[in-house]
């Protein structure tokens, strides 16, 4: 095996569990009519039981709530009120298997959830399953590139093959939105959001309507990243001025064009004003004029996705509060449907960053908040780290914006909106350079149709369908994959550090680079490490970007004394001899927190050896490989930091601690001209 599969591999059942299931699951039926979307549904399931049971037993039933027969009517009740999508699986009178939907959607969900229900081992007995999505847009960002680069992209080129494009159409790209569909995504932006205006051009619509036809039995819709100077760039208009008259003609024909070809189009994403992008600034606009001008061009049809990932240059003020400051005036001046998109941190994809305190704090506004599956600042996709932890740890979080004392998660401010993730697949046969990559695409998909789902539970069913589904397979991986994240944290970036990742390609610790053009690029800027001690003051003695947060919030991470330590140094300067929670001073709980990390991964690598017999040789060393570079790397990580930080404060390495493997000179002479990705 070679990961192509997927979680949709659909690995035989043994013989006992077979003959069990084999006695509830047949070839699919259809009640009612049949449509692109349904027989999708079937032919999906028709493939499951082929390969997990062989022989088929009794048909499973597909009909819709209002096309099931008098005495089925029952089975439907659950679904009243439900979203598009929602589906139930449950058994009829007769002991058959029915996945019953309000919609065509909800039809091929449910078939997806009964084959993840199978396929992950879990019992059929007595099934009865209700289901729906919690947010309504679940979607995947690619910054891939017209020419086939991906911007931030560790496993290859792009999957999208633009050149051979309408004429052909690579069988890759169904698999893709069936793999995308079986978790619930159904929109996906294919072109990044440093946009090329070519994307807009003719020739690509044609190509990209081929492609929105194939997608839509699967559910998916196709979306757009739009260079917001496009007028100028392909109209031949001296402005992009939002507000002329000639550039707002400009978009809307270009969006009866586009309609013409795709009539489900989904809508534009726009990164403006921001890192070098053109936008509605440029020419004394606000964010909001630009938004509503794309949005009044779309009108009905489609969806305005406008970034709040936005830091002016030459700005005094600490950047992590610049979004705040630019976005939260605008609450209520956006058209009903423009959705802001949000980082879940106010910084920049973080192996930990707080929430970001624009959740919340627009209730007037969509929210749509953007998390990276690709792995930018956690080790691209050689180092494993399960991401679920990660987007549930923000999801969970209480904004503290609820009205009369009651929590207002973040999750729930997405109630209008969705979630976008930056997608890390490509054109390696895996689809995501490291086979525990994929992992985390599909926890993407989970929790944006579930945010309660708990990270180990998307853990347990995705190596089970994965890898194996013996118990002793799954619990002790489930349990690594869960820890991984933190693990990751503590080797590069503990006690609430951030950003200290090599200039550009972001690979690899630079804890001193303090000479970019932009001091906010700078790790020094963020780890303010000197003689007397390190942390970003964000109290009120500081940047007081704490007040960006409610009250109720704030307080928590206001006392370095009682607040969670894996914030500390985001909130907090602290003197180097300062006492932490574990009665260590703060050097030693920074080395204790680095060598925590790199124990974690000596075992991570010790676990997977044991594991052998339980994975195919083949994706068994793949992931050996990608362990033994995570473990050199996690203690290069630990002893540049730890070689970096005790030079700057001068302390002597704590007594019975490893002495980093080279000299502070050598850690910083190197260089990764190689590293991918880096646009
Ligand atoms: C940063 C990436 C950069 C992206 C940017 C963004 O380094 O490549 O263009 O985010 O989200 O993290 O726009």
């Amino acid at each position: 095996e070679d990961g192509h599969a997927l979680w949709l591999r659909y690995a035989p059942l043994d013989e006992a569990t077979a003959i069990a299931v084999n006695a509830r699951l047949g070839p699919p039926e259809l009640f009612g009519n049949s449509s692109p979307m349904t027989q999708a549904a079937q032919s999906e399931l028709s493939r499951g039981f082929d390969a997990m049971l062989g022989q088929s037993g009794r048909g499973v039933i597909l009909a819709r709530a209002g096309q099931l027969p008098g005495g089925d009517s029952g089975l439907a009740e659950p679904l009243a009120g439900l979203p598009s999508g929602g589906y139930r699986i449950a058994q009829r009178h007769d002991g058959r298997v029915a996945v019953v939907a309000n919609d065509d959607i909800g039809l091929l969900y449910g078939s997806f959830a009964l084959l993840r229900h199978v396929a992950s081992g879990a019992n059929l007995d007595a099934i009865d399953v209700t289901s729906a999505p919690a947010l309504p847009l679940r979607m995947l960002d690619h910054w891939d590139n017209p020419d086939g680069f991906v911007e931030r992209g560790y496993a290859g080129r792009s999957i999208f093959n633009w050149w051979l494009l309408p004429d052909h159409l690579d069988p890759r790209l169904i698999d893709y939105a069936r793999a995308n569909a079986s978790i619930g995504i159904n929109a996906v932006v294919v072109n990044n959001v440093n946009a090329s205006a070519l994307m807009l051009t003719p020739r690509y619509i044609e190509k990209l309507a081929r492609l929105a036809d194939a997608w839509r039995p699967l559910g998916i819709r196709v979306w757009l990243s739009a260079r917001f100077s496009a007028p100028r760039d392909l109209g031949g208009l001296s402005t992009a001025d939002p507000l002329d008259p000639q550039v707002r003609r400009w978009w809307k024909d270009k969006a009866d064009e586009i309609y013409r070809a795709i009539p489900d189009f989904g809508g534009f994403l726009v990164k403006a004003n921001s890192e070098g992008q053109p936008g509605p600034q440029d020419y004394g606009r606000t964010h909001a004029d630009g938004a509503n001008m794309l949005a009044q061009a779309l009108g009905g049809r489609g969806t305005v996705i406008w970034r709040a990932f936005v830091y002016a240059s030459g700005s005094e003020t600490d950047r992590v509060k610049l979004a705040y400051e630019e976005f939260k005036p605008l609450d209520g001046k956006f058209a009903s449907n423009v959705i802001l998109q949000v980082k879940n941190g106010p910084l920049d994809f973080q192996p930990r960053e707080p929430f970001h305190p624009l959740f919340g704090a627009m209730p007037h506004t969509r929210l749509m908040l953007e998390a990276q599956i690709t792995k930018e600042y956690l080790g691209f996709a050689t180092h494993l780290a399960f991401l679920a932890p990660l987007w549930a740890e923000a999801l969970g979080a209480d904004t503290g914006h609820g009205e009369a004392g009651r929590a207002l998660t973040v999750a729930q401010t997405l109630a209008q909106g969705g979630m976008a993730g930056v997608a890390n697949t490509g054109s390696d046969r895996n689809w995501t350079g490291g086979h525990f990559d994929q992992a985390n695409w599909y926890a993407f998909g989970r929790l944006a149709w579930n945010p309660d789902l708990s990270a180990d539970e998307i853990a347990r069913e995705w190596a089970a369908q994965t890898f194996s589904r013996d118990p002793a397979f799954t619990v002790p991986v489930a349990e690594t994959m869960v820890g991984s994240r933190q693990a990751v944290v503590d080797y590069m970036t503990p006690l609430g550090l951030a950003h200290q990742m090599g200039t550009g390609h972001h690979y690899g610790p630079a804890p001193w680079v303090s000479d970019l053009s932009r001091p906010e690029w700078n790790p020094t800027y963020y780890n303010r490490a000197d003689k007397s001690g390190i942390g970003f003051d964000r109290t009120v003695t500081g940047s007081d970007a704490l007040a960006q947060y409610a009250p109720s919030v704030a307080v928590h991470w206001a006392d370095a004394a009682t607040m969670d330590e894996d914030y500390l140094l985001w909130f907090h300067h602290l003197q180097w001899d300062y006492q932490t929670q574990s009665g260590r001073t703060l050097w030693r709980e920074l080395v204790a927190r680095y060598d925590r990390g790199v124990a974690a991964v000596d075992a991570m690598a010790a676990q997977w050896a044991d594991l052998a017999s339980y994975v195919d040789a083949r994706r068994h060393r793949d992931v050996a490989d990608f362990l033994a570079i995570q473990k050199r790397e996690a203690h290069w990580w630990r002893d540049a930091s730890i070689a970096y930080f005790g030079a700057v404060c001068g302390c002597d390495l704590p007594p019975g601690t490893r002495t980093p493997a080279h000299s502070l000179d050598w850690y910083e002479a190197q260089r990764f001209p190689d590293a991918p990705g880096n646009p």
